[in-house]
């Protein structure tokens, strides 16, 4: 990639970047296959939460939904040589698979997409700062379908909020986490993009269109995540014959085996 170090830039200074058409038809077309049969064994499993409220569901490459063909397609995806060149233009330390999220567009049309940092739901308010300046979760958003994508606030990575975007985003003072913040920056996708964001930054996904995204989460091995790494979700012994390049799922195999 001849532009790495200028995307390198650019997610230091503003939290992501977009790769336009990264992956080829052929590779997306795989990929989708193998989400589709999860979505659709995932939806009849959780019906009721489905058409209730959920807009995720995780763990895409565990064992309970996929065969073990169709996981190492999706282990390959994640860790081809041209992604594993995305992942270490940002972690240059040992980058380490966490986990993967579905996103796609809630049933009931009254559920709003709302703004947030990942951290918020793990950490209160006063611990958010200090988790925004010492830690590194990545996501990979990979769309299957042309979607609206996210709606980012460029540079909040390495800054706290302002009081608008706080009382937004913890709907403080009557504010709501659905309302528009200044400064954002909208990312539409398509199949074949990849997008690059900071876990940490201001950011939520924008309902509508065919939304059916792949995020892949990654961090860096020195960062406090290996709880976060579900062992159903990496490769087995056997199967990392099978890929190609394993390195990604290795370094999450070496943390959980010390914790
Ligand atoms: O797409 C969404 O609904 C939210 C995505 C998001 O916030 C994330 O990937 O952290």
């Amino acid at each position: 990639m001849s532009n790495l170090h200028h995307l390198q830039q650019q997610y230091e200074e503003q939290g992501y970047f977009v790769l336009r058409n990264y992956f080829t038809t052929d590779e997306m077309a795989s990929l989708r296959a193998v989400i589709l049969s999860f979505h659709e064994l995932w939806k009849q499993d959780n019906a009721q939460f489905y058409q209730e409220e959920a807009f995720n569901s995780s763990l895409i490459t565990g064992t309970q939904y996929l065969s073990e063909t169709q996981r190492l397609t999706l282990f390959n995806f994640i860790s081809a040589e041209k992604m594993m060149q995305v992942i270490d233009s940002v972690i240059v330390n040992k980058p380490a698979f966490m986990n993967t999220q579905l996103f796609f567009n809630p049933v009931n049309p009254q559920q709003q997409d709302f703004w947030h940092r990942d951290c918020q739901y793990d950490y209160e308010i006063a611990d958010q700062r200090k988790v925004i300046e010492e830690t590194q979760v990545v996501h990979l958003r990979v769309p299957l379908f042309v979607e609206l994508g996210m709606e980012l606030i460029p540079g909040t990575h390495l800054r706290w909020d302002n009081d608008e975007e706080l009382n937004v985003r913890h709907e403080l003072n009557g504010r709501d986490s659905n309302e528009a913040l200044p400064n954002s920056e909208k990312i539409p996708l398509e199949a074949g993009d990849v997008l690059v964001f900071s876990a940490d930054m201001i950011h939520r996904g924008l309902y509508g269109l065919d939304r059916l995204a792949l995020d892949i989460l990654v961090f860096d091995c020195v960062s406090d995540y290996a709880d976060y790494v579900d062992a159903d979700c990496l490769p087995t012994t056997a199967m990392l014959n099978k890929i190609a390049n394993p390195r990604l799922f290795l370094n999450s195999i070496d943390l959980i085996s010390s914790r």
